[in-house]
């Protein structure tokens, strides 16, 4: 049997729960969010692992519309900003409009109907006259090609995928990578297990994390008085918004950064040998700045080696390094990120003449303003190509697409069209300007290779520039961008 509904929304995380919340506003109601995991929350309900928390602050990451005075932290730990999600779904009518554990494995476009037909990988068949992909920019973990992984006989997982069944207490550990997740995983684990072997490839920048308890007295001013908050939020978007320009405007601004990351290192690592181990060669913001005060002194505990040979193999008891060291461990935890730049959607897609999406963007993904596709009309991305952000919070970037998407669908609806397709130059024109302007910012300068880029060197998954611009560029949906169908 096959479901209908005006509107088919892929993933319960922060971008499909903001999508559905400013829709049921707009009087759009009959939508239905399909989400593969067992609860909601996407990346904060996988990322569970021991430390995990945001790295950017709470009162910042969460929707501008639901403020939560209660923020226990200024960095709120996972759990608790599952359970802001949680309230969100309620507080908002919600809950009755989400399928859990409905993965959706392909989405087809019916060119004569203006539908999308869409399946789940558990056989339920949809249509749907507006599709919103919202499955999320790091859903699928990057699991590495490393020779003999699987003759492994301990234990192994993803850090996306923590196996809380296991106990890791005692146990000797191998950490893989040393990327925003490890470095919040190392210091939670290290005084638990027996021994613990970090392998690090590519060093990170980290500069202090400015994290503390967030005080009662400030709390029930938060409550009471609701325009402090305001102004707290108003503060931090304002410090974060600063970093841009050393981003993309200045990478030489970027300087002052490099300095506190430079004094943090050494202040916190005695060792020389471990310093220069741990000190990056790359330019500081080129891959993403980590916040830690617990990371460095993790690492100098009797219990644990930071790696740097590189790793030649895994074979049955551990994992061996170029050098012929052996390793031998019980758990190896892959902290090896996520497919942020390949596979941007989860599922297959099939737009106007049965054309593919991965075919589309054989030569990198790219969208006009990271929501809509050229080829697939009626169907929308929340954080698409090109809209993930290295210096604040991607919650402002997932209201201001949401802005935008609700305003095409009003649009399509008053103009009965069947369906709208945004046009091939306003899209290429659009992705020429965006590359031109990454091309002088520090991910493309600063001598790394990161997650941003895919396997040609473009950057597919960055925003070059401050939220404003393109809050300002998605404020006002302009119709002419588009070629409409209607009957
Ligand atoms: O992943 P990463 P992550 N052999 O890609 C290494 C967000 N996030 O999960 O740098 C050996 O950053 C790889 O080495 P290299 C945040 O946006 C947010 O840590 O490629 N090593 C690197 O060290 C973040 O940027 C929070 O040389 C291998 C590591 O694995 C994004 O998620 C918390 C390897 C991967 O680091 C991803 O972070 C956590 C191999 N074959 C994450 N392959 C918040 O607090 C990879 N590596 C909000």
């Amino acid at each position: 049997m096959t479901t209908h509904r005006e509107i088919i929304i892929a993933g319960a995380g922060f971008a499909g729960i903001c999508m559905a919340i400013r829709l049921r506003e707009a009087h759009c109601t009959d939508l239905l969010i399909l989400e593969r995991n067992s609860a909601i929350g996407g990346t904060w309900y996988d990322n569970s692992y021991p430390g995990a928390a945001c790295d950017v602050e709470s009162h910042l990451y969460s929707f501008s519309f639901a403020p939560n005075p209660a923020w226990s932290r200024q960095f709120g730990p996972q759990q608790e900003i599952l359970r802001y999600m949680d309230h969100c779904v309620d507080a908002y009518g919600l809950r009755d409009s989400i399928r859990l554990q409905s993965e959706v494995a392909s989405a087809t476009f019916e060119e004569r109907t203006g539908l999308w037909h869409i399946a789940t990988t558990g056989g339920q068949d949809y249509t749907a006259r507006f599709f919103v992909s919202c499955s999320g920019g790091l859903s699928d973990p990057s699991y590495p090609a490393i020779p003999g992984i699987d003759t492994f006989s301990g234990h192994i997982f993803h850090s996306a995928r923590w196996d809380h069944s296991y106990d890791y207490r005692d146990k000797r550990v191998a950490v893989i990578g040393t990327g925003a997740s490890a470095i919040q995983i190392i210091p939670a684990i290290v005084d638990r297990v027996r021994k613990l072997e970090v392998f690090q490839r590519t060093p990170a920048w980290v500069i202090p994390k400015p994290d503390k308890a967030i005080s009662s007295f400030r709390k029930a001013m938060y409550e009471r008085l609701g325009f402090m908050r305001a102004l707290y939020r108003w503060r931090l978007y304002w410090q974060h918004e600063l970093m841009a320009i050393g981003f993309v405007v200045n990478p030489g601004l970027l300087r002052l950064f490099g300095k506190v990351a430079a004094r943090h290192i050494r202040r916190a690592v005695q060792d020389p040998v471990l310093r220069k181990k741990l000190t990056p060669s790359y330019v500081i913001g080129c891959k993403r700045i980590l916040l830690s005060n617990d990371y460095y002194p993790a690492l100098q505990k009797s219990n644990v080696s930071v790696v740097t040979d590189g790793i030649s193999e895994i074979n049955s008891t551990g994992v061996r390094t170029v050098d012929g060291a052996q390793y031998d461990v019980d758990l190896i935890v892959l902290a090896t990120g996520f497919q942020a730049a390949e596979n941007i959607t989860r599922f297959v897609a099939k737009g106007l003449g049965g054309r593919d999406l991965t075919e589309a963007w054989q030569h990198g993904a790219e969208a006009y303003l990271g929501t809509t596709v050229n080829g697939f009309p009626n169907m929308f991305l929340v954080v698409g190509p090109n809209t993930g952000l290295g210096h604040s919070s991607m919650l402002l970037m997932i209201e201001a697409q949401v802005g935008y998407i609700v305003q095409a669908i009003q649009q399509a609806r008053q103009r009965s069209a069947i369906y709208l397709n945004v046009k091939k130059d306003v899209q290429q024109e659009y992705n020429r300007k965006l590359q031109d302007e990454l091309s002088h910012s520090v991910w493309q300068s600063g001598g790394c290779h990161s997650w941003y880029q895919n396997k040609d060197g473009k950057n597919v998954t960055l925003w070059p520039g401050f939220t404003f611009t393109f809050m300002k560029r998605t404020k006002h949906f302009d119709p002419d961008q588009y070629d409409w169908a209607t009957s």
